[in-house]
């Protein structure tokens, strides 16, 4: 498995699920487990601790509300991670976004967007950076941008179906 896809409850999948089909898009293999800083707090250290050896080359680490799991996961690894904000209840994933986003210098997470667009990114974000070792990845990535920009000039005229 090249990508770990990492989150606080299984009530984050539905989010998440857009980082596994992304990567799925590409072929790219990837391990899915819940693993919450706060529950499971040894379980996280052991998993982050462990992913390098394991084969794993990029993290993708999804939370809402005190979402602290990016955040301790790259605390226990050199790997990069990317996080996901997941959409919170009660604040919206404002309260997922600002606590993965403000790590302290020296610690980096890579923060995208709340929600199911910033999954799916963390997948393609996660080919990108595989892809830079892997030139028939980047290939596919290319072609994939390519298929995007066609589709939308395509039907520039947003009145017309
Ligand atoms: C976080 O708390 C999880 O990442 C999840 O987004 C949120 C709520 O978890 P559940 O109460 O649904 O398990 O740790």
């Amino acid at each position: 498995m090249k990508v770990g896809i990492i989150m606080g409850s299984k009530s984050d999948w539905p989010t998440m699920k857009n980082a596994a089909d992304m990567l799925d898009n590409f072929g790219i293999t990837y391990e899915t487990q819940v693993v919450s800083a706060h529950r499971t707090p040894q379980l996280l250290a052991d998993y982050a601790g462990s992913a390098a050896e394991r084969g794993i080359r990029v993290i993708i680490a999804g939370a809402g509300g005190a979402a602290h799991l990016p955040g301790m996961t790259a605390a226990f690894t050199s790997l990069p991670v990317l996080g996901v904000p997941v959409q919170s209840k009660a604040l919206k994933g404002m309260d997922s976004l600002l606590s993965i986003v403000q790590m302290p210098k020296g610690v980096a997470v890579g923060t995208l967007a709340i929600g199911d667009a910033g999954a799916a990114n963390a997948g393609l974000l996660a080919a990108q950076i595989l892809a830079t070792s892997d030139d028939t990845l980047m290939e596919k990535i290319d072609a994939f941008r390519a298929k995007q920009t066609e589709i939308v000039l395509a039907r520039p005229d947003p009145s017309v179906d």
